[in-house]
């Protein structure tokens, strides 16, 4: 009996701790050397959505109730990489932006994702005349390109998807086809693969040098500025030519640096 009051204040030191303890996250209490903070990272396979390394995950396109597939975005303040009129061995790429011209027009589309669906066009003010690219069917070349048109997936670089020509991207969206292009109505190219992407920055905002490739990074996968936007085209020919960079026989490469959603 003596004991009792005792008893009763450990009782309620003890419901204290309790709630204390329930109330506490167990990231916060538990212990440095909790076996569960030290465990190594899964290994993540590359894919289409998936790279290693990746520090962030993301929900898909398709994981959102409203994800309506649609994008309609246009393209301005375009630059043309070389001219239509180069002497092989060219290079279309510019990375060092040495070969780049400014010239007039506007690229447009307006795709659905889901249906694969759309229309892509390019309509530019070349010093050699009107210039029109128009897409007229998607197609997938590879499984990663899902129909021809693909939303928020990583391309180039040493993502595994497309080839190392860029530095490796979050696409936002990205079409893949067969199209024509004219020179003052003239038809220049008919069933020539067309590829547009709006990726997260390639090129410096001020010179356009564009960092890509692998080892030419810290990451080897070339590098991007994520608080920037671009958007790349081009149109090029079945027929290779491996003098020329990349090693087709016709490469009309384009990029767009100020990009409008709508
Ligand atoms: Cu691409």
């Amino acid at each position: 009996m003596k004991n009792a009051p005792r008893v009763n204040r450990l009782g309620a030191v003890l419901s204290v701790v309790l709630v204390i303890a329930a109330c506490g996250s167990p990231e916060v209490d538990a212990p440095a050397t909790d076996v569960r903070e030290p465990s190594a990272p899964a290994p993540v396979e590359k894919g289409p959505r998936t790279q290693p390394g990746t520090e962030m995950g993301l929900y898909t396109p398709e994981q959102h109730d409203s994800y309506d597939g649609r994008f309609n975005i246009r393209g301005t303040r375009i630059y043309q990489v070389g001219t239509l009129a180069d002497e092989s061995p060219w290079d279309h790429m510019g990375d060092d932006a040495s070969n780049l011209r400014q010239v007039g027009g506007v690229v447009e589309f307006e795709v659905n994702e889901i249906d694969n669906t759309g229309a892509f066009a390019a309509v530019l003010e070349l010093p050699e005349g009107v210039y029109r690219i128009e897409l007229d069917r998607f197609v997938e070349f590879s499984p990663c390109q899902n129909g021809g048109v693909a939303a928020f997936l990583f391309e180039h670089g040493d993502a595994g998807c497309g080839d190392a020509n860029w530095p490796k991207s979050l696409l936002y969206i990205a079409g893949w086809g067969l199209g024509r292009a004219w020179l003052d109505d003239e038809l220049l190219y008919e069933d020539y693969q067309i590829h547009f992407m709006v990726t997260q920055g390639m090129r410096d905002r001020e010179t356009l040098v564009a960092a890509t490739g692998a080892g030419n990074s810290a990451t080897g996968a070339g590098a991007v500025n994520p608080a920037a936007m671009q958007l790349d085209f081009y149109i090029r020919s079945p027929e290779s030519n491996e003098a020329n960079h990349p090693g087709r026989e016709v490469f009309d490469h384009f990029f767009a640096m100020e990009v409008t959603w709508r």
